[in-house]
């Protein structure tokens, strides 16, 4: 449902947060950790907006006027969102896609929040300007790895002790959301109050509340799998295939729609209904996305919106990870349709 308001007040998220933290839903911490979020994801959308002219110059992307080779555009998001959790003073770890382990923060003098996140899924994208997107989530402060730190400890023996404390099971999560780099910049957002969706209005620079309370529709006919991996799939997954495929009482099959990049399918999912899956497969046998930045926040924002988000067998939110960048299977969406193929799979 879009605002509501008489004199079509616009709210933008900074004041969004601030009603927020007035309600007791964040703290001033969280409030400073997602305002950062949203100025990397601004800083990204331009980068993403410009790629192809940044390559022809070859300011990134390509190799540059000295010669040197330059970073894609994955590294220099990671990059960007980075540098802005740092300098928020609130960020203790970060884990990031792009970092093998989770990095301890120096910076941080306050809050000590774990972040972890995509700086670029579906970046193999960029290059036919399809949709991109960043995802992030917020755990709760893990002042416990970061405690009794003495002088013997070095900075990577904190990170291995913090590894542990990043491996934490999404029902943990504070706040999740991501950033849809597409034909308009969309920032969606739940710190367990409900889904809310900003727009970036380019005249000004701010995330402009859209939509409040996103619901996902409890059924729908869209279906979003790589099929090129038919083949792959267990029989049983086959099997759930083909049943999309017959026209059944309504007298329609349903439609296929597949972006290859997640934040895309997902949010045309959440707003459309339907179902996105990546599931394991004879090559894959975990599937290919990963469970702490991507289904984890991803199966946050659709509960919080009525949806369900699950391995195939279990709630995703339940997994706690044993590894960083481990791989589940992913069926999301709405939850009659993520019922029916858990119903298969059975
Ligand atoms: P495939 C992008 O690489 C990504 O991680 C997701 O964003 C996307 O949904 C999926 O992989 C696409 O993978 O194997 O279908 O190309």
């Amino acid at each position: 449902t879009s605002p509501k308001s008489s004199s079509y007040e616009i709210v933008t998220l900074t004041t969004w947060l601030l009603q927020q933290e007035r309600t007791g839903a964040i703290d001033n911490e969280m409030t400073i950790v997602l305002a950062s979020i949203s100025t990397a994801c601004k800083q990204i959308a331009a980068l993403v907006q410009r790629a192809p002219i940044s390559n022809l110059t070859g300011v990134q992307g390509a190799v540059n006027v000295q010669g040197e080779d330059q970073k894609k555009l994955d590294v220099v998001s990671n990059e960007v969102f980075s540098n802005c959790l740092k300098s928020s003073g609130r960020t203790g770890v970060i884990a990031s896609e792009e970092e093998d382990v989770p990095v301890a923060v120096e910076q941080s003098y306050s809050g000590n929040y774990i972040v972890v996140f995509d700086p670029l899924d579906g970046s193999s994208n960029i290059d036919a300007a399809v949709s991109t997107g960043s995802i992030f989530g917020i755990y709760n402060p893990n002042d416990e790895c970061l405690a009794d730190v003495d002088d013997n400890d070095t900075l990577d023996s904190v990170e291995q002790r913090c590894i542990v404390n990043v491996c934490q099971p999404g029902s943990n999560l504070l706040a999740a959301g991501y950033c849809m780099y597409s034909s308009s910049v969309i920032f969606v957002l739940t710190v367990g109050t409900g889904v809310y969706v900003f727009t970036l209005d380019p005249m000004y620079g701010e995330f402009v509340l859209t939509q409040e309370k996103v619901q996902i529709p409890k059924a729908g006919k869209i279906y979003a799998f790589n099929e090129g991996n038919y083949a792959l799939w267990d029989d049983k997954l086959k099997l759930y295939m083909d049943s999309l495929k017959e026209p059944g009482d309504s007298g329609k099959p349903y439609s296929a729609r597949y972006i290859g990049s997640l934040v895309g399918d997902f949010h045309r999912t959440l707003l459309y209904g339907g179902i996105y899956g990546y599931p394991r497969d004879k090559k894959s046998k975990n599937g290919k996305l990963r469970l702490l930045y991507e289904c984890a926040p991803m199966s946050f924002i659709v509960e919080q919106a009525g949806g369900k988000g699950s391995d195939g067998h279990q709630r995703i939110l339940d997994i706690t990870p044993t590894e960083i960048h481990q791989r589940v299977p992913l069926y999301i969406g709405s939850v009659e349709e993520v019922d029916k193929v858990e119903k298969f799979l059975a």
